[in-house]
């Protein structure tokens, strides 16, 4: 039986990639990099420090840097990321998650969130939506990102339940991969292609029908 949702962030319960990309585009452009927002769709789901190697390899500069000045690097990233999130208001949850949230809640299920950004529970706050989730996953307590399965399993262990009682809902591939290996019943959102993995897939969050998801998943 379904007990709990556990969901990913950016491109589920808001659309975050283009303040990412915003900020990783400054950054590039200081070390002499040109990245554009096909580049970028690489860097979705990925943890601040992989997208920052992407993208030096990208520019050819990946043995430039320390590991030092690459965290250095990734915070003036984060630091900039930091002034777009200032501006998020609950007008920026993504189409029916306010719904959806609302339609768990009545059903009586818990939620948590499963995000590889470390800026996760200030968006949930930005969205005054925290207090809906009984738990967010920190990403620094994980040894491995996405697609590791490790992220579900603690998103279901902060709401008390089995991977098997929770649907998983994730936009990236890599996400999608950990679900199913976490053991979990996976919902993609994204095109049937990017979401082939999945086991069952909608095109956009306006189409996360909570009644349609419970019932994929336990039949
Ligand atoms: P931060 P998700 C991911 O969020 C983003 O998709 C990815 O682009 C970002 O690099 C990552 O969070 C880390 O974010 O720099 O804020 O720690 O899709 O896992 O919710
Ligand atoms: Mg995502």
């Amino acid at each position: 039986m379904i007990k709990g949702l556990v969901l990913d962030l950016d491109g589920v319960i808001t659309d975050t990639a283009e303040y990412h990309y915003l900020a990783w585009k400054s950054l590039a452009e200081k070390i002499g990099i040109d990245i554009d927002r096909t580049f970028n769709e690489q860097l979705k789901g990925i943890s601040r420090i992989e997208s920052l190697e992407l993208i030096l390899e990208h520019g050819g500069k990946d043995q430039s840097y320390s590991e030092e000045e690459k965290e250095m690097l990734a915070g003036k990233k984060n630091d900039e990321y930091k002034t777009f999130i200032e501006r998020i208001t609950p007008a920026d949850l993504c189409p029916g998650m306010e719904k959806l949230l609302l339609d768990a809640k009545e059903a009586g299920l818990a939620l948590s969130v499963a995000s590889a950004s470390k800026n996760a529970s200030t968006i949930l706050e930005q969205l005054q939506v925290k207090d809906q989730f009984t738990g967010v996953v920190d990403p620094n307590s994980l040894k491995n990102g996405k697609p590791n399965p490790e992220i579900f399993y603690k998103g279901a262990e902060l709401l008390g339940l089995s991977p098997a009682e929770c649907i998983g809902i994730e936009d990236a591939e890599a996400g999608i991969d950990a679900i199913n290996d976490a053991g979990m019943f996976s919902v993609g959102v994204g095109s049937k292609e990017s979401m082939k993995a999945a086991n069952y897939f909608v095109e956009n969050t306006e189409e996360l029908d909570l009644k349609k998801m419970i019932e994929k998943a336990e039949n």
